[in-house]
């Protein structure tokens, strides 16, 4: 039976991300990155929206550039603590889909779902149902390859971007990779490229039908990396990662409210409930946060890093009670809350700490 693996790739992340954040940005030309100083800045663009890339715009472009090619375009540095709380929030909802992931990047994985759909029709409607979620519980768009190995899925989630879906079905790996340039191949970066330009290989089919003694002589191992690709040929299993060390829970509301007993009860509950899950795993946690997610998408995080690790409910529930205290101000009508508790560690761990004095 062939696997069935998913790449996932979150299109334009941070700039995506932004757009989220300010809903007056979308469908406008968004660049994350440097200041470009009216031209003078230094440093290079992080990301930029697809809007943006109309104009020639693209990642590591220096930003001085950048601004030349579209000088009205909205120009924003990044907030990485913003991207990662996103990127956590959309690898939970690939951790609910498989039991089996591999984050590469703080936008992208690869799931196994074997297990889970039986050939690629199946494979292709699984990819559907987490691009909506991901879609209705973050506001954000992938684009998803589906196939029978790691490689062929990767390079299918970037055959339609955004918001794609491109699956292979098992056999057709080699044909699907064929006519595309070799830089679309995983591992040829620019110097290989070359080298194989001038040896007159521009698509991967041309390089598949290279004799691979010829590679080997001219690449060494890698030439034989190489041969393989070329033909749709990648026998390696997911590196499997794991959750970072922390607790999260969110809950979106039925109705967006402004009910503030509501909002502190759930945030309540979910305390307690996290405490009980450190209980029971004899954990505590250093750090405390929420999450306040409003009727027009805009998302707070705010965080406490306790003086003692604590796994005390009441001790949990204050701290997480406080910090939502000044979004009530807000006139908005809240969509969302969560909580989130990090620095996990061994309950006895001062204990040893201690000991390791004596
Ligand atoms: P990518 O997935 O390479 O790019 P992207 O998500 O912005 O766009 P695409 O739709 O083509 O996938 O990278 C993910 C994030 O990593 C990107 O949003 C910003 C960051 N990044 C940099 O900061 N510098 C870089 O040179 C690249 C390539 C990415
Ligand atoms: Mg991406």
């Amino acid at each position: 039976m062939p696997r069935i693996i998913l790449h996932v790739d979150m299109d334009a992340f941070f700039a995506s991300v932004e757009q989220r954040e300010h809903p007056e940005w979308k469908g406008l030309p968004v660049v994350v990155g440097a200041d470009p100083k009216l031209g003078k800045g230094r440093g290079v663009v992080a990301t930029a929206s697809y809007e943006a890339r109309k104009f020639g715009i693209h990642s590591a472009m220096p930003i001085s550039r950048a601004y030349k090619l579209c000088t009205t375009a909205i120009f924003t540095r990044p907030n990485f603590p913003l991207y990662l709380s996103a990127s956590g929030a959309v690898m939970d909802i690939l951790r609910k889909f498989s039991g089996k992931v591999e984050q590469v990047s703080i936008d992208e994985a690869y799931l196994d779902i074997s297990n889970k759909a039986s050939d690629m029709n199946e494979a292709a409607k699984f990819a559907a149902a987490i691009k909506n979620e991901i879609l209705e519980k973050e506001q954000l768009t992938c684009s998803i390859g589906a196939a029978s190995n790691k490689l062929v899925a990767k390079t299918a989630s970037d055959f339609r971007k955004p918001d794609g879906l491109t699956v292979v079905e098992p056999g057709n790996e080699k044909a699907f990779l064929a006519p595309l340039p070799v830089r679309k191949l995983l591992g040829v970066g620019p110097k290989t490229e070359m080298v194989l330009e001038e040896l007159e290989i521009n698509t991967i089919g041309e390089l598949a039908g290279v004799p691979v003694d010829l590679l080997i002589q001219q690449f060494g191992k890698m030439g034989l990396y190489l041969h393989e690709a070329a033909n749709g040929i990648d026998e390696s299993d997911l590196e499997e990662t794991y959750e970072a060390k922390s607790i999260n829970r969110n809950l979106t509301f039925e109705h967006d409210t402004r009910d503030n007993t509501l909002v502190l009860q759930v945030i309540e509950e979910m305390s307690r409930d996290a405490c009980e899950l450190l209980q029971e795993d004899k954990s505590t946690c250093r750090t405390v946060g929420i999450k306040v997610r409003f009727e027009d998408f805009e998302t707070h995080t705010k965080e406490k890093t306790l003086a003692e690790p604590t796994n005390d409910p009441t001790t949990v529930q204050n701290t997480t009670k406080g910090l939502m205290q000044p979004f009530f101000a807000d006139k908005r009508k809240i969509r969302l809350v969560g909580i989130r508790l990090a620095h996990l560690q061994p309950q006895d761990n001062r204990q040893k700490r201690v000991q390791e004095y004596i």
